[in-house]
């Protein structure tokens, strides 16, 4: 059992030390915590899910999946996320209730090869890094390579574009993996949270086109706005709550789309801190704050869905 860890939520940390902070959990309180390898990046990374439950390798409780770092350079979202992991499973003591009535479900890095190139090369990096040996830029937008109607607005059939979709739905082996996984366990899902940032944003689906809505919208809305609810109390901040292609803009392909179109109720793509001063490079001092909102958020899903 590993006793320590390099992981801390006063810095932003490379794979190693969220990797090493997962196995440490999944050591350290293996009574619910455990690790699953999922599938490895194009460059070899493995990508890994922390499950925690407290009825390890069962499939008896509703599931709540949370995921972050599709997109490289989002730094505040694999970092607030793994705030809030730390504090559902390190003070389960102060909610029981959050483990006892749900199996929860991390994926903290979607994308480890950019993350880690957005440390070594390019601070500002979006992208996987998949190469294909005809083809001069790497890469392929994560958020645009999910398989519910992929290839249509907002998204670019050029390799050198920022929202390229990739060869085909599911090109990229992360969102591939991830999708694979999603599937096994997806009639447990009941909540499809996906992490990024900026611009402090609660989007519903359909991101695909505007002025299109699943007919369950409001009862997404009501959720969405218990959460934001959540967030301006604990952390002060303002999240705007709508639909993500009329308050952005429409995206093919999105992840939160996928997740909906398979028959996740709940499904959101949140946008953290900030809304533009420092964008993509928050200083750290914020993490600890962003985290806490981030919990406070899974905490109103949870209370929202139990009652
Ligand atoms: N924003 C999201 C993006 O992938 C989004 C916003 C998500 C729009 C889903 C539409 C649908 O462009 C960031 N910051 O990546
Ligand atoms: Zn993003």
């Amino acid at each position: 059992v590993r006793k320590s860890h390099g992981m801390s939520w006063e810095r932003y940390h490379r794979i190693k030390d969220i990797y090493g902070y997962m196995n440490y959990l999944a050591g350290y309180k293996s009574d619910i915590c455990e690790v699953i390898n999922i599938g490895k990046s194009s460059e070899g990374r493995k990508i890994l899910v922390l499950k925690v439950s407290s009825k390890k390798g069962a499939r008896t409780k509703p599931g709540i999946w949370i995921d972050a770092g599709i997109h490289a350079r989002e730094w505040i979202s694999p970092a607030s996320v793994t705030y809030a992991m730390r504090e559902l499973v390190e003070n389960y003591e102060d909610h029981p209730e959050l483990i006892q009535n749900f199996d929860w479900y991390f994926l903290p890095v979607v994308n480890p090869d950019g993350y880690e190139f957005t440390f070594s090369e390019n601070r500002l990096w979006r992208k996987t890094r998949s190469k294909k040996s005809s083809i001069r830029c790497r890469g392929a937008d994560p958020n645009r390579n999910f398989g519910y109607e992929w290839g249509g607005l907002g998204t670019s059939n050029e390799p050198c574009s920022e929202i390229y979709r990739g060869e085909k739905a599911f090109s990229e082996p992360e969102t591939a993996a991830m999708a694979k996984f999603i599937e096994d366990i997806s009639s447990t899902l009941k909540v499809y949270l996906t992490f990024h940032s900026y611009g402090q944003y609660i989007l519903i689906p359909w991101g695909y086109r505007n002025n299109k809505r699943p007919e369950d919208y409001n009862e997404m809305k009501e959720l969405a706005d218990l959460m934001a609810d959540a967030i301006k109390k604990e952390g002060g901040s303002k999240f705007t709550v709508g639909n993500s292609a009329d308050l952005l803009y429409p995206a093919a392909g999105g992840s939160d789309d996928w997740a909906k179109s398979i028959g996740i109720p709940y499904s959101f793509t949140i946008e953290l801190r900030d809304t533009g001063k420092h964008g993509f490079i928050l200083p750290a001092k914020y993490i600890k704050t962003s985290g806490r909102e981030v919990f406070s958020a899974l905490k109103a899903v949870s209370a929202h869905l139990t009652a």
